[in-house]
């Protein structure tokens, strides 16, 4: 009896050593039991871009406003539309040991070294608004609009708007940022199937209204009365253009038809005016969607590496309609 109680006591002393418990296999730790964090645990730095255009500023006040309401402590730099200085904001945001990082990347190149900074501080790098060509390894995910698609749709508004016949001036945003990449890209997949959709002239307006006008005077110097219609990469530039149409002597909407990218306020009145025909949508309201990815970024919960915004087009049916509760 007694050799059976030792050997009973030693089996038990065996389990309890070795955990080899009838539990479960130990299960990997929940998020549950993790320290979860909150929006108002997060340090959040965003590099942006600068204040070039309508669809900027609103994109800023999103940011800024969804951070306050959330309690989200965020580092906000204003770059001027300059690389370098959105470079300079990331090794800031990354001696002051953020939590995540938010960038909308002026061009799409030059980004390799300080993303690898980030990524070797062990700090999570989120894209807002616009790609970079990075290995996919150094940024979490991208947040924002598909360029391509607003491009091609601009093509099929154009072709609609003119019959499929039209001498076409562009104005083409940034250099190298990758709205201006796409939407040129892809306005030109879809008019190379239209002989009679020709492109007069297409020159860098820089997303801002005042070069828009600039270029726009250029091209109706060179061009004149022959352009028809006009493909802008932004509504900023758009209305400067219109304002050099005007001077020109021409009615904006009617002998140029117009179409631009964004769907800002200002954009939506000029087209209720008839001097926009159609602008394509780029949502700038990415606040809510860039700090719950952050925050799930950073409790570790898995995130798609690419999240789209909605978009919409809007031209002389809609436009009205949309205005009034329009943010931005
Ligand atoms: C597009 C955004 C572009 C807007 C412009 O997502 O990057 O930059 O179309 C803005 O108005 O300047």
């Amino acid at each position: 009896m007694k050799k059976t109680r030792t050997i009973l006591v030693l089996f038990a002393l065996l389990f309890v050593i070795t955990g080899c418990t009838t539990r479960q296999p130990s299960t990997p730790v929940s998020l549950a039991d993790k320290q979860v964090k909150t929006h108002k645990d997060l340090v959040v730095g965003f590099a942006q871009i600068g204040a070039e255009s309508e669809w900027r500023s609103a994109n800023t006040l999103s940011i800024q406003e969804e951070a306050e309401r959330l309690g989200v402590e965020l580092k906000f730099s204003d770059g001027q539309q300059k690389q370098e200085n959105q470079i300079l904001a990331v090794r800031k945001f990354i001696a002051m040991k953020v939590d995540v990082i938010g960038i909308s990347p002026v061009v799409e190149t030059g980004w390799e070294e300080v993303f690898q900074e980030a990524k070797d501080a062990g700090i999570p790098v989120i894209l807002v608004d616009r790609g970079a060509e990075v290995s996919e390894d150094l940024y979490v995910t991208k947040l924002g609009s598909d360029f391509l698609e607003e491009g091609k749709n601009a093509a099929r508004e154009m072709i609609k708007l003119t019959g499929g016949n039209a001498r076409i001036v562009e104005l083409q945003g940034t250099p190298g940022s990758a709205p201006a990449v796409d939407r040129y890209e892809g306005f030109r997949e879809i008019i190379k199937d239209y002989p009679n959709m020709l492109i007069l002239a297409s020159e860098n307006g820089d997303f801002t209204r005042a070069r828009g006008r600039e270029v726009m005077e250029y091209f109706l110097e060179e061009y004149g009365a022959t352009i028809n219609a006009l493909y802008a990469h932004n509504d900023d530039m758009a209305l400067g253009a219109i304002q050099a149409i005007e001077e020109f002597g021409l009615n904006p909407g009617v002998d140029i038809k117009i179409v631009s990218v964004d769907a800002a306020k200002v954009a939506l009145q000029a087209i209720i005016d008839g001097k926009i025909n159609v602008s394509v949508e780029c949502n700038p309201l990415l606040g809510p969607q860039f700090f719950e990815l952050a925050l799930k970024v950073v409790n570790g919960v898995p995130v798609e590496k690419e999240v789209p915004s909605i978009e919409t087009i809007f031209d002389i049916n809609n436009a009205a309609e949309a205005l009034p509760n329009r943010k931005y």
